[in-house]
């Protein structure tokens, strides 16, 4: 899977910054150099030596003032002169609605699309070379979205919607992470992007309208069943199960069509369900769904159904 190296942008809005970040480190290296190159020089040419006699004192200097005044100050200038239309290319004004709305739970993503009504978790899809605008809020504490070869980092408030623009050039996996601690499974709060083309996308999002995969074997109707019955509906949603809707946990409509489970912490394969559902608190401590005490018969139906939801 790609990585999430800032030193690598995949977007306008990436590589505004990292085109910035590059000026400024030049400029700043410079300054480096010149001032550190001074005092090495003064403290070789200028130390003090057996007999000689105590250098001139002097009390001010206006020539010299007015220099290192003026100097750092012009430098000043220019790093802002730099920044303004680096600041407009990574953040333009956000438009009155947003693409995407992305939510931070403790410890997962939300990701809403209010124009389809497509609702997932942890794998958000955009169209490549489009900007999204993207709406980012919280449920809980303060989250933090960031994926570094797409876009800026920008802190999720609850009660206190942010925006930032998300744009991939290419079609890719892209990671991201929430980068503001937000409690015990901070570090398992991956964000994965995948960027395709237009009509991939479109797809995409036909699918995940769909209702979810009825059952069609004894062992996933009982899975279902247990579902249904194990207190599961409580938190998770799923699309044409009746009574299904609380959006407390992740959206489980298409959950087996997404790479990860619980947020990064494991690849979404059924034995990987499987182990999720026998102990989430094992493979994720913290994480804010209890442990069931599910026999092996029901772990092994309640994985299968889960894993045909695609
Ligand atoms: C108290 C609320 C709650 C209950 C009840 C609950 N879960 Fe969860 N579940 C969560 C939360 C929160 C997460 C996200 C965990 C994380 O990634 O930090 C989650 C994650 C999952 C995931 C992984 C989804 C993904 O996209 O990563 C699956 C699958 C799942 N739950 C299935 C179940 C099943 C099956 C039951 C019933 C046996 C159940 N859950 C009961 C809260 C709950
Ligand atoms: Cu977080």
């Amino acid at each position: 899977m790609s990585s999430s190296n800032a030193l690598d942008p995949q977007s306008p809005l990436a590589r505004a910054i990292y085109d910035l970040g590059i000026v400024s480190g030049i400029i700043l290296a410079l300054i480096f150099v010149i001032v550190t190159g001074g005092v090495v020089y003064a403290i070789f040419h200028f130390r003090a030596r057996a007999g000689e006699p105590d250098p001139n004192q002097i009390a001010g200097n206006r020539k010299v003032e007015v220099t290192w005044t003026v100097i750092p100050f012009l430098i000043v200038v220019l790093l802002f002169a730099l920044t303004l239309p680096a600041m407009n290319r990574a953040d333009p004004p956000p438009p009155p609605s947003a693409d995407v709305v992305v939510t931070g739970h403790q410890f997962w993503w939300q990701a809403d699309y209010p124009a389809s009504g497509v609702t997932t978790a942890n794998e958000i899809h955009i169209p490549a070379g489009k900007p999204l605008s993207v709406r980012l809020e919280s449920k809980d504490v303060l989250h933090e979205f960031w994926v570094p070869k797409l876009t800026r980092k920008m802190t999720n408030v609850p009660g206190q919607p942010n925006h930032i623009w998300l744009q991939a050039d290419k079609p890719g996996t892209y990671i991201g992470q929430c980068s503001e601690f937000c409690g015990t499974q901070h570090a398992w709060m991956r964000i994965v992007v995948v960027a395709e083309e237009p009509t991939q996308f479109e797809q995409w999002q036909q699918t995940q309208l769909r209702p979810a995969q009825a059952p069609t074997s004894s062992a996933t109707t009982k899975g279902l069943e247990l579902f249904r019955t194990s207190t599961c509906i409580n938190c998770h949603a799923i699309n044409g199960v009746p009574g299904a809707n609380s959006r407390v946990a992740p959206d489980l409509t298409h959950v087996a069509s997404r790479r990860q489970l619980g947020a990064g912490i494991l690849e979404n394969t059924p034995s990987n369900m499987r182990a999720w559902l026998k102990s989430p608190q094992h493979i994720k401590p913290g994480a804010l769904m209890p442990d069931y005490s599910l026999t092996d018969e029901q772990l092994d139906q309640l994985s299968e159904y889960l894993s045909t939801l695609r």
